[in-house]
């Protein structure tokens, strides 16, 4: 065992940041850092978000029920830059009081419903609309726990193995090779589940494939942390064939788009508060293409 150069205190004390992406947003405690009213659109839904795999499940159910045809879906998707700490003013603390993304506001009902958490809005949405989530009590039953796998499942992904691998200062071999473990142990869960079925709980895409495709289907497909080769990605041929099928679904594209502002130009959709703003990202890639 290698010798540890940090010796912990005996009571740990907020004081320097501790390098690192992320390291200015990071605080020990909750609430409000600065008072600011939420942005409203016209729309019964508000969706407070950015394109990160947690806030891209629930873009990608809303397109996906858009593309149902609930028009009762329509939503307006406004940015939040977690990066500049907006997840701490006092609007979206009201309706997230754990400062995270996403968070969603449904305003057709009075009062309003807040809800916050991924697992949960999806879950909502799924009720609300009765759609995406089996009826039948052992396939719903199947699908929820799947769903509340991924939402136990991904902080190891992404706090433990991403963190580790791609955001930490310095590379620490103990974290990395535990939660390359762990990640490698998830997929070929995944992997033997998708080899006897074509979507997470069965025959129907679900709210579970909603929840899992943003973090293990980028994974295999090298779209978080650059680390397909490290982890052997290419081993999990199911996993594989479910996240290529799932990636080309059209609600999927659009929903992938919305309140993303890195990667291709014509793929970051800042805001969403029409159907018709895809169009103009559309008509930006022809051009791009040109
Ligand atoms: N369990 C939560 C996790 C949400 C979460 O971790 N969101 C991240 C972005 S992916 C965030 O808002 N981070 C801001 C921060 O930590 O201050 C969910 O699934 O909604």
């Amino acid at each position: 065992m290698a010798e540890s150069t940090y010796i912990p205190p005996k009571v740990w004390r907020w004081g320097k940041e501790n390098g690192g992406a992320f390291a200015n947003i990071n605080r020990p405690i909750a609430g409000a850092t600065h008072e600011k009213e939420l942005p409203m659109g016209e729309h019964p839904l508000q969706l407070y978000s950015l394109a990160t795999p947690n806030g891209v499940k629930v873009t990608i159910m809303l397109e996906e029920l858009l593309e149902k045809g609930f028009k009762e879906a329509e939503y307006d998707a406004h940015l939040i830059r977690i990066t500049e700490g907006e997840q701490f003013s006092s609007g979206f603390v009201s309706v997230n009081p754990n400062s995270k993304i996403p968070a969603l506001l449904d305003r057709s009902v009075d009062p309003a419903i807040r809800i916050f958490e991924s697992g949960s809005i999806l879950l909502y949405l799924a009720e609300k609309f009765s759609a995406f989530l089996p009826q039948d009590i052992a396939k719903r039953t199947e699908c929820l726990s799947w769903l509340f796998w991924q939402m136990g499942s991904a902080p190891l992904l992404g706090g433990g193995f991403g963190h580790f691998f791609a955001y930490a200062p310095e590379k620490y071999e103990y974290p990395i090779n535990r939660y390359t473990m762990e990640v490698k142990r998830q997929l070929d869960v995944l992997d033997r589940q998708l080899a006897e079925q074509q979507f997470i709980c069965g025959q129907e895409y679900t709210i579970a494939d909603m929840a899992i495709w943003p973090w293990y289907g980028a994974l295999v497909k090298n779209t978080v942390y650059e680390a397909a080769e490290f982890i052997g990605a290419q081993i999990y041929t199911n996993v594989l064939r479910w996240a290529d099928e799932i990636g080309e679904r059209s609600a999927v594209k659009r929903g992938r788009m919305v309140n993303r502002t890195w990667g291709e130009f014509n793929e970051q959709l800042h805001e969403r508060h029409n159907a018709s703003d895809f169009e103009t990202k559309t008509q930006d890639k022809l051009e791009a293409g040109k």
